[in-house]
C-alpha cells in the first residue's frame, strides 16, 4: 500500500463537441432504431465507440460500405465535401456531427480562399480534422504544416497573400511557435479573428500544465488515437513529469505508478468520465487519497445536432404535399407488413391489401403525423402508427359493410370486401388487420422505448374495444328508445371518435409537450372527432355517391339515429360549427405551428368524400 497522493485537473473529459456528436448518435438510434452508421470513429475513444455499438451504431471507415437509404453519421472531427457528396449520391439520410468549433474553422478556411489567400494549416498531417478541413477547397489551396521546417519546403515566395488555420486539439506552445515562424516567413499574413484551439483544448492543456509542475507523474485517461490525449502527454512531460496514457484502468502502469507519491490525472476531450472514475477507483484501492484541483469553470454548451431535414415533411408546405408523402409512406409500411406475414395465404393477404392500400383520405395518419411534427416527434414513427390505425379502420369498414351490420355493397369507389371476395374472407381479413395493427405499434421500428410501444398498444386496444370503436357500433346498432343528444355523442365519440382521439394522443406521444399541451390536445381530439362523425352524417344527405364512393340517403330510411336525423341538417351544421372553433380553441396555446391541424380541421368540417 502506498500514501501517494492523486491530483485530479480540472476541468477534464468530455467538451461540448464530443458531448453533442454522441447525443446525435444516440437520438438517431432513439428516434429511426438501429441500425445507424457512423462514418470513422464518431469522436476518437473506444469505450465512447463501443457502447455505441451495443446501442446498435455500425461504425464505418467507407461510405460505400452503408446501405444506400440508411442513416449515415459522419465524425465530430468533421468531414471532407467528398464524403458528404459521396453520401447524397448513395442516397443516405446525412447526420454530420462536426464539431461547430471545426465548422467555424472550415468557413474560415474558405473565407480566405475566397479573398484569394494560400492557407496554411497548422496539424498533425493525416488527423482526421486535418483531412477534413483539406476536403473543403481544391486541392493545393491549403499546404499542412506540422514544424517550422516545413515553411522553408513550401513553393511560396514571402510575398505571397497567406492565412494561417489551426488544428483544433494542437499544442498551444507548438502552434505560438508556428504562427511566429509563418509572420517571419511571409509579408501578408491574415490571422483567425480568436485561435482556432478550441477552448476545451486551451482548458486541459492549461489544467495538466498546472499539476504537472507538482506530480512525479501524470496519467492522462484516452485513447492512443486521440490527438488532444496525446497533446496533453506532450504537455506534461514538457512540464518536467513522466506522462503515460491510459485507455482504461486496466492500463495503468503500476510499476511507475507504486513508486509515485505524487500522481496528476486528467481526460482527455474524448473521454467519458466512466474512465477516470475506473482509474480512480482502481488507484484508490491501491492506497492513493484523491484530491481534485480548483479549475477553470467549463459551461460551454452547443445546440443540439438538428435532425430536421431528415423529416421528409421539412421539404413541404401544404397539406397536399404532406399528404402526398405520408401517403407513399403509409402505403410501403402496408405493402412490406402484409407481404411478409402471407406465408402462402394468398387470398387472405390479397383481401388485406384490397382493404387497407392505396385508398382512403388517410385522414387519422394524417392526424398522428402533423401531432408529431407539432411535438418534435419522427416522421417514421408517425407513418407506422399512421399505418396501424389504417389497418384497425379499413378493418372496421370491412366489418361495417358486411350484410350484419350496415349491409353496404360499395365502398371506396369500388365493391366492398364480401362483394369483391366473400363473407368469410372479409371478416378473416379483418380479424388479420386487427392483429397486423398490434403488430406493427409493438415492433421495434415503431420506437425505441419498448415502454412507449406498451402505452401505443394499451391505448390503441383501450380505443377499439368496450368502450371505443365496438362499443360505439354497438350503440348504433342498438340505439335507446327515444335516442337524445348525449345518446348520439356518446355513440358517435366511441365509434368515430376514439380512434381520432387515439391518433393525437400517439402523436403526442412521440415528441415533447406539456401536461396543458397534452390535455389541449386531447381536447381538440374529442372535437375533431364529433365533428368527422357529423360531417359523415350530413354527407349522407348532401353528398354524391359517386364522390364519396359509397351509397347515400341510407340513414333516414333505416331509422338511425345520426346527427342529422335527430337536430336536421341545419342543426347538424350548426353543431359541426360549434365543435370546429372549440377545435380551434385547443390550438390556440400552439400559435402558428398547428397550422396543419387547423388544415385538418378545416376539411373535417367541409368535406365532401
Ligand atoms: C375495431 C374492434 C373493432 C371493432 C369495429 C364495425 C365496427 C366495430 C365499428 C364501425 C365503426 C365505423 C365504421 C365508424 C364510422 C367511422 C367513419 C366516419 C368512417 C369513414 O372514415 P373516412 O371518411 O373513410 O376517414 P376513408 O375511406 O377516407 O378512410
Amino acid at each position: 500500500m502506498t500514501s501517494g497522493r492523486v491530483h485530479l485537473a480540472n476541468p477534464r473529459g468530455f467538451c461540448a463537441g464530443v458531448q453533442r456528436a454522441i447525443d446525435a448518435v444516440e437520438q438517431a438510434l432513439a428516434l429511426y432504431g438501429a441500425p445507424v452508421y457512423v462514418r470513422r470513429a464518431i469522436v476518437h475513444n473506444m469505450s465512447v465507440v463501443e457502447a455505441l455499438e451495443r446501442q446498435g451504431a455500425v461504425f464505418v471507415q467507407e461510405i460505400d460500405a452503408i446501405p444506400s437509404g440508411a442513416i449515415a453519421i459522419l465524425s465530430a472531427h468533421g468531414s471532407p465535401r467528398s464524403v458528404k457528396s459521396a453520401a447524397q449520391q448513395r442516397g443516405l439520410r446525412v447526420i454530420d456531427a462536426v464539431c461547430p468549433l471545426v465548422s467555424k474553422v472550415h468557413n474560415e478556411v474558405e473565407s480566405w480562399y475566397r479573398q484569394g489567400r494560400h492557407v496554411l494549416l497548422i496539424g498533425h498531417q493525416g488527423h482526421p480534422e486535418i483531412i477534413g478541413t483539406l476536403g473543403q477547397l481544391p486541392a493545393g489551396a491549403i499546404s499542412v504544416v506540422s514544424h517550422v521546417d516545413d515553411l522553408d519546403l513550401l513553393d511560396l515566395g514571402r510575398n505571397i497573400a497567406v492565412a494561417y488555420a489551426v488544428q483544433t486539439t494542437y499544442a498551444m506552445r507548438d502552434a505560438q511557435q508556428m504562427i511566429d515562424a509563418i509572420y517571419d516567413r511571409f509579408d501578408d499574413v491574415a490571422a483567425p479573428r480568436a485561435s482556432d484551439i478550441c477552448y476545451a483544448t486551451t482548458n486541459r492543456q492549461t489544467a495538466v500544465e498546472a499539476i504537472a509542475g507538482h506530480s512525479e507523474l501524470v496519467l492522462v485517461a484516452g485513447d492512443g488515437m486521440s490527438s488532444n490525449a496525446r497533446r496533453l502527454v506532450e504537455v506534461a512531460r514538457a512540464r518536467g513529469a513522466a506522462s503515460y496514457l491510459v485507455p482504461a484502468a486496466d492500463a495503468i502502469p503500476w510499476d511507475e505508478v507504486r513508486s509515485a507519491r505524487s500522481i496528476g490525472l486528467t481526460a482527455a476531450a474524448s473521454t467519458p468520465e466512466t474512465v477516470v472514475t475506473a482509474i480512480c477507483t482502481a488507484l484508490a484501492d491501491a492506497g492513493f487519497h484523491l484530491d481534485e484541483a480548483p479549475g477553470i469553470p467549463e459551461n460551454v454548451r452547443f445546440r443540439p445536432v438538428s435532425l430536421d431535414h431528415l423529416e421528409p415533411w421539412s421539404n413541404t408546405e401544404t397539406l397536399e404535399e404532406k399528404l402526398a408523402c405520408l401517403r407513399r409512406d403509409v402505403d410501403a409500411v402496408l405493402l412490406d407488413a402484409i407481404g411478409r406475414t402471407s406465408h402462402g395465404q394468398d387470398r387472405l393477404a390479397d383481401a388485406m391489401r384490397y382493404a387497407v392500400v392505396g385508398n382512403g383520405k388517410r385522414f387519422r395518419p394524417m392526424l398522428v403525423g402533423a401531432v408529431a411534427d407539432l411535438v418534435g416527434g419522427a416522421y417514421v414513427q408517425a407513418v407506422r402508427i399512421g399505418a396501424a390505425i389504417e389497418c384497425v379502420h379499413a378493418q372496421s369498414l370491412v366489418h361495417d359493410d358486411l350484410p350484419c351490420m350496415d349491409d353496404d355493397d360499395m365502398r371506396r369507389g369500388r365493391p366492398t370486401l364480401h362483394r369483391q371476395f366473400d363473407e368469410a374472407t372479409a371478416v378473416l381479413a379483418g380479424d388479420a388487420l386487427l392483429a397486423l395493427a398490434f403488430e406493427i405499434l409493438a415492433e421495434e421500428a415503431t420506437h425505441a422505448d419498448a415502454k412507449i410501444r406498451v402505452e401505443l398498444v394499451l391505448a390503441l386496444a383501450r380505443a377499439i374495444g368496450q368502450d371505443g370503436l365496438a362499443g360505439g357500433q354497438m350503440m348504433d346498432l342498438y340505439p335507446p328508445l327515444n335516442p337524445t343528444g348525449a345518446d348520439l355523442f356518446a355513440c358517435e365519440s366511441r365509434k368515430t371518435g376514439a380512434l381520432i382521439r387515439f391518433a393525437v394522443q400517439a402523436g403526442a406521444m412521440l415528441g415533447k409537450c406539456s401536461a396543458e399541451e397534452f390535455a389541449q390536445l386531447l381536447r381538440f381530439a374529442d372535437n375533431l372527432g364529433l365533428v368527422f362523425q357529423i360531417r359523415d352524417d350530413m354527407l349522407d344527405q348532401i353528398g354524391d355517391a359517386s364522390v364519396l364512393g359509397k351509397a347515400v340517403d341510407k340513414d333516414a330510411a333505416s331509422g338511425r339515429a345520426t346527427a342529422t336525423v335527430m337536430f336536421g341538417l341545419e342543426g347538424a351544421a350548426r353543431q359541426a360549427s360549434e365543435l370546429e372553433s372549440s377545435c380551434h380553441d385547443a390550438l390556440t396555446l400552439f400559435g402558428a405551428k398547428a397550422a396543419s391541424l387547423r388544415d385538418l380541421t378545416r376539411f373535417a368540417v367541409s368535406r365532401m368524400h
